[in-house]
């Protein structure tokens, strides 16, 4: 009987896994029937701006943390994809840094080009995921979310593409319930003309601290201030914009710092990171991992240790992003196929645990 395998997510994650199997049944190969979940009405996960935070128009978490004048924040050439260039898809050659409706468009011309939209079902959130043991099925509850319908349906095999950068690390200073400015994550953070005239304070030192404390004090923000944890970013700064050691605790208006100094804020933006959050899976498929290169639990980065009927892709801590994800979906494609025989648990484990041991030496 012809295997059946659900992918939840539509970002490039997912749709990588659609491309894997296109192109082999492009070649004559019989492929699974597939099924692609998408709580989004449109595919390109992150890349998708939307103004909206908190839940989406259906009261489902809002999936969106990019803000509206995101630029990519490392070469385009990192993570282009080898089938599709964007020479191919601009027709020109084009900047190595672009901002985020470019590599939107062209996420959406190497998709259009597959014709793999016949495969998602958009709108549609998967609620749950269960594993039968004596059946070998995953049983997954998804809401079609316009017609307000529960849909549940059986699966040989489960890819979790959700993404991990959505669901925000919030962690709580001394004060914050007093505070009369606002306080938001990175996640809900939209457009710095929010904060013209004001002294921001920008909590962490990492991507996101970098590049939201640039966007506030380019459109206008009065003074920016950066509170490290460990390490500073380290930058010749412009004037008004200033790094100092850890936040110890807010009142009356002004941030206190570990080195004894204090300023006075008007907004606070948390840039503290995300964490790995699959609100949608019971214990025992849930996948636990710190935001690192070798994820715990995924052999080779994808098949889930204990459940290795079921996949992961995009969880690691990302560098090259797209060109990762179709290098996974192909491996992934590869196994269900009956191409690739994934060994078994004691070796994986092994095998997990060099990777990690080679990332610590890096
Ligand atoms: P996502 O893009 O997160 O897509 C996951 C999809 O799954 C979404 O469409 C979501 O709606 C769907 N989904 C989630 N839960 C469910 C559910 N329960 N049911 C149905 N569907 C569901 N990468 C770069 O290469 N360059 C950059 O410059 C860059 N900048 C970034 C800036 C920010 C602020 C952030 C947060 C990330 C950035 N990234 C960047 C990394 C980004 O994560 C990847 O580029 C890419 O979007 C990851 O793809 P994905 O498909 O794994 O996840
Ligand atoms: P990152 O890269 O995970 O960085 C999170 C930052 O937040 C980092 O500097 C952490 O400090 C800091 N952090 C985390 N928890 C805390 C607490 N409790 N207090 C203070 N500071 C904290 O997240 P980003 O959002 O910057 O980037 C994520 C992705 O988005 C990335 O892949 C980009 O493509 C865009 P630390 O350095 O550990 O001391």
């Amino acid at each position: 009987m012809m295997k059946r395998v659900a992918i939840i997510g539509a970002g490039p994650s997912g749709l990588s896994q659609l491309h894997a199997f296109q192109s082999a049944a492009n070649k004559g190969i019989n492929i699974p029937h597939i099924v692609c979940y998408e709580k989004q009405s449109a595919w390109g996960g992150l890349w998708n701006y939307t103004w909206r935070t908190g839940v989406d128009e259906h009261g489902n978490t809002c999936h969106g943390s990019m803000y509206k004048n995101l630029w990519s924040n490392g070469p385009k050439e990192g993570l282009e994809y080898a089938d599709y260039t964007f020479e191919q898809h601009f027709k020109k050659a084009i900047p190595s840094y672009l901002p985020r409706p470019v590599l939107l468009d062209y996420i959406n011309g190497r998709a259009e080009k597959a014709g793999i939209g016949k495969y998602i079902r958009f709108n549609t959130n998967v609620r749950d995921v269960r594993y039968n043991v004596v059946k070998a099925k995953f049983t997954v509850t998804a809401r079609d979310c316009l017609k307000d319908k529960e849909f549940v349906e059986d699966y040989d095999h489960v890819i979790v593409a959700s993404g991990h950068f959505s669901m925000p690390n919030v962690p709580y200073y001394d004060g914050f319930e007093h505070f009369s400015g606002r306080i938001l994550h990175a996640h809900d953070f939209r457009d710095a003309r929010q904060f013209v005239g004001q002294d921001i304070l920008i909590v962490g030192s990492s991507y996101s601290a970098e590049d939201i404390g640039s966007q506030c004090w380019k459109y206008g923000s009065k003074t920016v201030t950066i509170a490290y944890r460990n390490n500073p970013i380290g930058y010749d700064w412009p004037p008004n914009f200033s790094e100092l050691p850890t936040l110890l605790f807010v009142k009356d208006g002004k941030a206190y710092f570990k080195n004894g100094q204090s300023r006075k804020i008007d907004s606070i933006i948390l840039c503290t990171g995300y964490k790995h959050h699959f609100s949608f899976l019971p214990d025992d498929l849930r996948l636990k991992t710190e935001n690192r290169l070798a994820t715990s639990d995924l052999y080779k980065g994808t098949v889930f240790n204990p459940n290795s009927a079921m996949f992961y892709l995009g969880m690691q801590d990302q560098w090259y992003t797209f060109n990762m994800f179709d290098a996974q979906a192909w491996y992934v494609r590869d196994i269900i196929l009956g191409k690739i025989v994934v060994p078994d648990e004691r070796l994986r484990v092994l095998d997990i645990a060099a990777r990690q041991k080679a990332e610590e030496r890096l």
